[in-house]
């Protein structure tokens, strides 16, 4: 590299250097961040996503699959565990949220359409339980006036899209979308956070 283009590798070098934040004390330049481009490839800095199956998204330790398929609750039960997952089981207002972003960037007739979960009431009429754990549902997020067992026939559990996504109780023979999950994939290939 003769003299000339070694200046102009220079000077194109520090152009393209992003150095914030940067921090000055008596004009030493310190902990600043040098991103330098390469044949106009930037090196990604950003987060690598949750390893999950395929057709699953992930969020925390957890994957999950809006099944695009009308079923009924002890058929999407089944369709889950068949791809080693279970209906999703939605424990805090963290996981509520997540589930409500990914429904709202797919395809489905959201303001129609209800996903089944993995709670019921099966066992005793008003007491709620997940179906795989069978522990007690803690968090819930009902929607107004539910659960209200309407014909005392609503025992298994769905998102409302008529509902903003809040839970309703509904005949377990109705068919609707619904929602697997299963832990994210350790090194292996085993699946963690799941029993
Ligand atoms: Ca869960
Ligand atoms: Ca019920
Ligand atoms: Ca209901």
């Amino acid at each position: 590299m003769d003299n000339l283009s070694f200046l102009i590798c220079i000077a194109y070098m520090i152009i393209t250097a992003d150095t914030s934040p940067i921090n000055s004390i008596n004009g030493v330049i310190i902990n600043a961040t040098v991103q330098i481009k390469i044949a106009n490839t930037t090196i990604p800095t950003t987060s690598v996503p949750p390893p999950c199956p395929r057709d699953f998204l992930g969020h925390s330790t957890s994957c999950y699959h809006a099944a695009h398929i009308l079923a009924t609750w002890p058929e999407a039960a089944a369709y889950c565990e068949s791809f080693g997952a279970e209906l999703a089981t939605i424990e805090d207002a963290q996981e509520q949220a997540y589930i409500e972003q990914m429904l709202n960037g797919l395809p489905h007739d959201k303001n129609q359409a209800a996903f089944w979960l993995g709670g019921h009431d099966i066992l005793t009429e008003g007491e709620w339980q997940w179906v795989i754990s069978m522990d007690r549902i803690i968090y819930t997020n009902w929607g107004d006036g539910q659960p209200d067992n309407s014909h005392t026939s609503e025992h298994c559990l769905e998102l409302s899209g008529q509902r903003s996504f809040k839970w309703n109780d509904d005949g377990c023979e109705d068919h609707h979308y619904f929602i697997c999950e299963t832990g994210i994939i350790k090194n292996g290939g085993s699946i963690l956070g799941k029993k």
